[in-house]
């Protein structure tokens, strides 16, 4: 039994989530997700998500290749997080590449390439030009 671990806000969800998610479950049996807090996108992007942490773990935490959600409280907490849910593998878009080497100790880490052309930023302007 693999189990796979990844982490992201997750925010205005889009397919580009939704293919990290679907590619990252396919590396094992088992697909937890560290969903963002809102304090640490504020600490961290000066900024809250659109949607509450308690939204955004509903969301992830409905889809069939998740099997656990948890709240990412922290990005320095990654290896506590892997040892907790006993992940073997740790699945991350390419745009954290090389971030978490330092991980490979204790899981395989995997840089998956992003979708291109869409992201929350984006779709946010777009929204508000539109609006
Ligand atoms: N992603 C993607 N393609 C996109 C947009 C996002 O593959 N077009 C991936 C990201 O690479 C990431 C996941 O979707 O693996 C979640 O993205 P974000 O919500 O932007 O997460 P982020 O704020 O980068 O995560 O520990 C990391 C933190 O949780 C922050």
């Amino acid at each position: 039994m693999t189990t796979v671990i990844t982490f992201g806000t997750f925010d205005v969800f889009h397919v580009g989530h939704l293919r990290v998610i679907q590619r990252a479950a396919a590396f094992g049996d088992r697909l937890v997700v560290g969903v963002s807090a809102d304090a640490l996108n504020l600490r961290k992007k000066d900024r809250l998500p659109v949607f509450p942490e308690a939204e955004r773990m509903e969301i992830v935490g409905a889809l069939k290749e998740v099997d656990e959600v948890f709240l990412e409280e922290s990005l320095e907490l990654k290896r506590d997080y892997v040892q907790k849910y006993d992940a073997q593998v740790l699945v991350m878009g390419d745009d954290w590449a090389g971030r978490f080497d330092e991980l490979t100790d204790v899981c395989r880490v995997e840089y998956l390439p992003r979708t291109p052309a869409i992201s929350t930023t984006a779709l946010i302007e777009k929204i508000a030009s539109t609006a």
